[in-house]
């Protein structure tokens, strides 16, 4: 065997040997495996450095488990529906099909070539009907728990194209939106669409997030804020028209009521109701109610409300436009003018805003736009001299005591805020959520059709169970939606009334396909069911999830729903599908994200499969980002080379002496102690510990070999430990050692190193190794050393007891330890042996 490892050629092999002998295989009736899985790739290319540090994270924790005693469960499969395989099917004149099946291919075999131990029995590939039929089926017991919506919503339009784009379609080109493929500016257009209604858990989705103690902090915080928890009150304001309208009709839900002149009333959310005297204006959305029925009769307000459609919410700044009804104070009874603005949303708290300019930010922006009263209501408390202080130039946000609030001056803001709820009916405690609906439907080819067929007589009629799945027809080119195109697809015949009706031609968001995949996995080709019931209810949840955090907010927060979804209809008992999550950091290079769009890209296989493994988990702590340097992952090539050459050397050097010598000892007891904090390292996916770990203890038998005749027993295991230690993260490394230490067997298959001794007894022997350094510093007489050199010269022991030894032998003669030491280094003899000790003396 050479002593140079080859490490493609040993890759090779073991790998043909654990597909040979399935090692990585379930068993079927696993009672309770360890789940480890890593977010799915989107198959849109190849294998990116980013997928390698994901994978190698689930790999390394997988077969530690494995090496544990646990059956474990580490699938993989395939985010194969989306938009880069129709822009791919443009640009190459191929078809989404064959393009996403090429990447695919391509993909596995990269995956097989890093070495990842796979359970490939379970691939999953999401475009696949067998797989995407029970995403319509999903989508049917929602609908029928009433978790579906169908709704209004403003798209990306582009009119050239006539078709809707999705955002990454949008280019921006000198501020404007322009469409990707055809340059035309793009408008947005409201359009029915299908939503998922997880507002309806947004409260269990927040709560739940406080138990997840096996999530990084920042991610459930990140979480935490996207769902948007406010409390606050909502506040009912009565409308009326102004004077000068009356005996106009009203219309629709604002009826007049003739005897006070009032009409319907608004609603609007506010976390600081306190500041209700402070009102000087409402506000509502474009979409508000309202501003729909007012548009039917008021010019102004129609022309509004068209614009910011076409413009979208994030263009229109403190536009609006002023109504002719008037909103009365529930405390006062004072009337104040009611705006349409762009700048309330739809979709937050009630649409509808109460404006108090002196003390919000975004109600003070939009007073001074329209010259409307800016008043205080709330003195800080720290600060007395601002009480005659004008707000003209910006609002005041604080806490504090309350001023012309009639009955509630001099009280605190705090206490006001309770008191209100209890004083008016008006005035109502409520607590809402930023969180919005689950807009599913896309107007693409490539994802899965929404089983839905609309009939004129029958409305929106859900395709029986027995017809799914609902397949894709072949694809065609056009401008638009190809569904759109496909008459055979789109026209087909109710199946309530059997007469004609339209074939739904929105596809499913491919968030959908993954927001439940983790439970194929668990039973992926039954075909009754879309996973094992009672399967689930065991294995789950899974036990660690590794992913990247650009899925913190949606991925992340989709399975959560659809887990509970699935709990409440009585699918699975588990709420919360992830027990531990790892947020991996990103890969950089130059101090740069890794990136094909930036061109500086290292391909996984550049350096070889086992050096890329190691470094990318030796660099740094898995959430951590780090750097790629050519340098360091020399260092993690180096760490393999030397492993090796350490095998090879021993086999020629060892020494079956019997009794073991006080070194030997210290060393048996470092190969234990290190067993034990690799243990702990890897339990808590600190590879790059673990890493370290096993270079000291490499290093250490590295000198322990140079220095003499090492103890048989005792270096053996020394280099085994290292094998099976470093085997998750290098496993080819660690198959090869196994094989040239012990002759048989596999690593992936061996137990998990014990110490020899217990670990409480460690620490005496630590202190016996202490105190046994003491007295060698008394003999060298070195204890004032400080250059980092030397000091290795302390710390180690394994020689450090045999230049103590060499001393004690007299082989130095007259000569002082440390300048032995001192003429080591400057020799740059990092391991001294017997020889360099006397040719320096
Ligand atoms: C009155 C008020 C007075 C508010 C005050 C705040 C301070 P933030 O600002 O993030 O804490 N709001 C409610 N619904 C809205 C909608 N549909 N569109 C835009 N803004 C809306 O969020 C809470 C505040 O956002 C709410 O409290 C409301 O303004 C505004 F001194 O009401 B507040
Ligand atoms: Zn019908």
């Amino acid at each position: 065997m050479p002593s140079h490892y080859d490490h493609a050629q040993v890759q090779e092999f073991w790998q043909y040997i654990w597909e040979r002998d399935d090692v990585y295989e379930l068993s079927e009736d696993a009672t309770d495996p360890t789940y480890v899985l890593g977010m799915f790739p989107y198959t849109s290319g190849t294998l990116h450095m980013g997928h390698v540090r994901n994978y190698a994270i689930t790999d390394a924790y997988a077969r530690y488990r494995r090496m544990r005693g646990d059956d474990v469960l580490h699938p993989m499969g395939w985010d194969a529906f989306g938009l880069p395989a129709e822009n791919a099917a443009y640009e190459r004149a191929s078809d989404p099909e064959s393009w996403t099946k090429a990447c695919i291919r391509r993909m596995r075999e990269e995956l097989e070539t890093m070495g990842f131990g796979y359970d490939w029995s379970r691939e999953i590939t999401t475009c696949e009907p067998k797989y995407y039929r029970w995403n319509q089926w999903l989508f049917k017991r929602l609908y029928e728990a009433g978790l579906v919506e169908y709704e209004a919503a403003t798209v990306n339009w582009c009119p050239d194209c006539e078709t809707v784009l999705a955002d990454a379609q949008v280019d921006e080109r000198d501020g404007d939106r322009i469409c990707w493929r055809c340059d035309t500016p793009v408008g947005r257009r409201e359009l029915d669409q299908w939503f998922f209604s997880i507002t309806e858990y947004a409260e269990e989705l927040h709560d739940g997030l406080e138990d997840l103690e096996g999530w990084p902090e920042g991610v459930r915080e990140i979480q935490r804020n996207w769902i948007g928890r406010q409390e606050g009150a909502k506040i009912g304001f009565e409308l009326s028209r102004a004077v000068g309208s009356a005996g106009r009709e009203s219309v629709g839900a604002i009826d007049r009521d003739e005897s006070n002149g009032t009409i319907a009333g608004v609603e609007v959310f506010s976390t600081r109701p306190e500041t209700v005297c402070g009102a000087t204006y409402l506000a509502v959305s474009p979409g508000h109610d309202l501003a729909r029925i007012l548009a039917e009769t008021e010019d102004d307000v129609a022309d509004y409300v068209e614009t910011v459609r076409e413009r979208g919410p994030d263009e229109v700044g403190f536009s609006g436009v002023e109504t002719d009804v008037r909103a009365v104070h529930p405390l006062t009874g004072e009337k104040l003018p009611v705006y349409v603005a762009g700048y309330v949303l739809e979709d937050v708290g009630t649409g509808a805003v109460m404006g108090v300019p002196g003390h919000n930010e975004r109600d003070h922006g939009f007073a001074s736009e329209h010259d409307l009263p800016i008043e205080r209501v709330i003195v800080g408390d720290e600060d007395e001299s601002d009480r005659n202080e004008t707000l003209e130039n910006e609002p005041y946000t604080g806490e504090g005591t309350l001023v012309e609030s009639g009955e509630y001056d001099g009280l605190e803001s705090e206490r006001v805020r309770e008191r209100l709820v209890e004083d008016h009916d008006a005035i109502q405690a409520d607590v809402t959520y930023r969180l919005r609906d689950w807009l599913i439907s896309r107007q693409r080819y490539w994802g899965t059709p929404i089983p839905v067929v609309h009939c004129d007589d029958c409305g929106h009629v859900l395709v029986p169970d027995e017809e799914l799945p609902v397949e894709l027809p072949e694809f065609v080119r056009t401008t638009g939606n190809p569904l759109e195109e496909h008459d055979s697809f789109r026209h087909t015949t109710c199946p309530e009334c059997g007469g004609p009706a339209r074939r739904e031609t929105d596809t499913m968001d491919t968030f959908v396909d993954s927001s439940w995949y983790f439970l194929r996995f668990l039973s992926p080709n039954i075909e009754d069911a879309p996973f094992d019931a009672e399967r689930a209810n065991e294995w789950l949840p899974i036990d660690v999830y590794v992913g990247g955090d650009e899925h913190a907010i949606l991925h992340l927060l989709y399975i959560r729903f659809m887990t509970r979804a699935l709990a409440d209809l009585g699918l699975v008992e588990q709420r919360e599908p992830v027990e531990r999550l790892v947020s991996q950091g990103t890969v950089l290079y130059d101090g740069e994200k890794m990136s094909t769009s930036k061109g500086n890209v290292v391909a996984p296989l550049e350096y070889g499969a086992e050096t890329t493994r190691l470094f990318v988990l030796s660099a740094a702590h898995p959430e951590q980002d780090f750097e790629w340097t050519a340098n360091n992952v020399r260092g993690a090539y180096d760490l393999q080379q030397n492993l090796y050459r350490m095998a090879t050397e021993f086999v020629e050097k060892a020494d079956t002496r019997v009794e073991r010598r006080g070194h030997d000892e210290y060393i048996a007891r470092e190969i234990d102690r290190t067993i034990v904090a690799v243990t702990g390292e890897y339990e808590r996916f600190r590879f790059h510990r673990a890493a370290t770990e096993i270079r000291e203890l490499a290093r250490l038998l590295r000198r322990y070999l140079a220095y003499d005749r090492p103890h048989d027993e005792v270096y053996r295991r020394g280099l085994l430990t290292l094998a099976a230690l470093i085997s998750p993260m290098a496993p080819h490394l660690g198959e090869e050692l196994w094989n040239k230490l012990r002759g048989e067997g596999l690593v992936v298959e061996a137990d998990w190193p014990e110490p020899e001794t217990e670990p409480s007894d460690y620490a005496s022997e630590r202190r016996l190794v202490e105190r046994t350094l003491e007295d060698v510093r008394d003999i060298v007489d070195v204890a004032d050393i400080d250059e980092p050199e030397r000091i290795e010269l302390l710390v180690a022991p394994a020689w450090t007891y045999r230049v103590a030894e060499l001393l004690a032998d007299g082989v130095s003669g007259d000569v002082d330890a440390s300048i032995v030491a001192d003429r080591l280094s400057a020799a740059d003899i990092e391991t001294p042996t017997r020889e360099t000790v006397e040719s320096v003396v």
